[in-house]
């Protein structure tokens, strides 16, 4: 742990500005009890957040998840942990309900149709309430503290500690889309939401469509309350001023490159090639969910292997798929839906004598053996409906690229990524047959032309690495909480 402490130091101070304690405010902690004892969660939040919780002071809010006797910090950081624990109502209502049931469907373009019920709203906003408490609690022992909040389970926190401390510099990052304004405006709580965000200084997205849709949901939406749009800022009644920003995060690459090349790697790759030997891989790599079109990306492998029957002896197609919220019955029917398809699959087209077609695992893998699939796939399938960002596919070619590997990246043009990696094979997963022929297509490119592709898309991936988002991230916090306080405080003096 020393030596990785060492590793993330070096990257993140090349990059940052300051140095100041931080107080992250997310959903959940980021620890879990492994066969070691506690250790770092898997994920990509906390893939995030690590390397500034490394080198830099200060505490991490969230939900324990039930957990206890959870440690007092960070193992091998100074980072204190503040746990929250939730009643079975609370989980069941906030978090089940208003954050995955209402919110996550409405923010992804409402492909699965958003539930709307009062008493998730109601105990969303006591949850946010207690987090913000805690969140205040932490800052009194921090002097001088940023808060960065993340995601959408917290979106009225910002406007929480706004109330409490006029003066702290507050940034607020979403992970997973913003959807139109017409879109969101189904929301029956859609001003409270908006209002939430804006006690921040700096409300980031992915991208500049997400950032643009919260822009004009707030010129829409708030018309009326004194606020002003000006480009990126917005300016409110009360003179503050909140920037909106689109800042992609990343992967650390670096580690991602380690895991390809480390010791032990090569016996995990030398028997999945031997699993799949003679036989072309493809692979898909996601959590369970609704959002990532592992239905339409299953659709298209049936149909390559309707159409070429040699390919149901002489290609593979492997779904790793990680457990999601199956406490919420549309993840519940999802996992039966995709099972039934992988099973309809596979007894219409295993040859007699043949392995199957259509692998599956459901479980989650350490990212060593996941380095390992990627490294051997020879197409990454990444097939989303709607993903705010997805780090699958910079995973994947980051792994490809430290082996010297030529495979391609199917990458759907509903990701926040397709705008970083054009050199993918782009897709609509909506167009299934369509979707097929570009696998199909892909397959055939020659040796080169693919290699080229990897080694541009990691090359872009290296240089855009999750040390550079969250030192930029930070950076605009600061700067934007100083001026804000600069400005309050000549507008007190005038
Ligand atoms: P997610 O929807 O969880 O994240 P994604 O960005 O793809 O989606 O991240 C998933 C992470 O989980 C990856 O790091 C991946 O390696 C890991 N993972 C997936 N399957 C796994 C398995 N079976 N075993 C182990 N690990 C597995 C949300 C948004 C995204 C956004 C991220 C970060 O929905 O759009 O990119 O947050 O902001």
């Amino acid at each position: 742990m020393a030596e990785t402490r060492t590793r993330y130091g070096d990257a993140v101070t090349e990059h940052l500005a300051d140095d100041r304690p931080v107080v992250a405010v997310a959903n959940r902690l980021p620890v879990q009890h492994g066969d070691d004892g506690w250790e770092l969660s898997p994920g990509g939040l906390v893939t995030a957040l690590r390397p500034v919780m490394s080198t830099h002071s200060g505490a991490w809010v969230g939900w324990d998840g039930g957990a206890k006797g959870m440690p007092a910090t960070l193992p091998d950081m100074d980072v204190r942990l503040v746990p929250i624990g939730l009643s079975a109502t609370q989980i069941r209502n906030y978090y089940h309900g208003f954050a995955n049931a209402t919110l996550w469907p409405l923010l992804h373009d409402a492909i699965e149709k958003p539930r709307f019920e009062r008493a998730w709203w109601y105990s969303y906003r006591d949850v946010n309430a207690i987090f913000a408490d805690r969140a205040l609690a932490a800052l009194a022992e921090e002097p001088g503290a940023i808060t960065w909040v993340h995601d959408y389970h917290l979106m009225l926190v910002p406007q929480l500690i706004r109330g409490r401390r006029p003066d702290q510099p507050i940034g607020f990052f979403l992970h997973v889309p913003w959807p139109s304004p017409d879109l969101f405006a189904r929301l029956p709580w859609r001003e409270q939401i908006l209002a939430g965000l804006l006690g921040a200084d700096v409300v980031s997205f992915h991208t500049e469509r997400y950032r643009s849709n919260f822009v004009r949901a707030c010129a829409r939406l708030l018309a009326g309350s004194g606020i002003e749009v000006r480009g990126t800022e917005i300016m409110l009644p009360d003179g503050r001023v909140v920037a909106t920003t689109a800042s992609p995060i990343s992967i650390d690459a670096a580690e991602f490159t380690q895991n390809a090349t480390a010791p032990g790697i090569d016996a995990d790759i030398e028997a999945l090639a031997e699993q799949f030997a003679g036989r072309t891989l493809l692979l898909g790599v996601d959590r369970l969910d609704y959002t990532k079109g592992i239905v339409e990306r299953l659709l298209a492998v049936e149909m390559m292997l309707e159409r070429n029957p040699e390919y149901r002896t002489s290609l593979a197609f492997l779904q790793i798929a990680m457990p999601s919220r199956d406490n919420v019955r549309e993840y519940r029917h999802l996992r039966a839906t995709v099972e039934q398809h992988i099973g309809r699959i596979n007894g219409r087209f295993t040859e007699p004598g043949n392995d199957v077609p259509v692998h599956y695992l459901y479980r989650g893998l350490s990212q060593q053996h996941l380095a390992a699939y990627y490294a051997v796939a020879d197409a990454l399938l990444v097939t989303p409906l709607i993903d705010g960002m997805n780090l699958v596919c910079k995973e994947y070619v980051i792994v490809q690229d430290a082996r010297d590997e030529n495979g391609i990246l199917v990458l759907s043009e509903f990701t926040g990524a397709t705008g970083e990696l054009p050199q993918a094979i782009l897709c609509n997963p909506f167009d299934v047959e369509g979707l097929s022929y570009r696998i199909e297509n892909g397959l055939g490119l020659p040796a080169e032309i693919r290699r080229a592709a990897i080694s541009e898309m990691a090359a872009y991936v290296r240089k855009h690495d999750v040390h550079r988002w969250v030192a930029e991230q930070l950076t605009e916090i600061a700067t934007r909480g100083a001026k804000a306080a600069a400005a309050a405080a000549a507008r007190e003096a005038g």
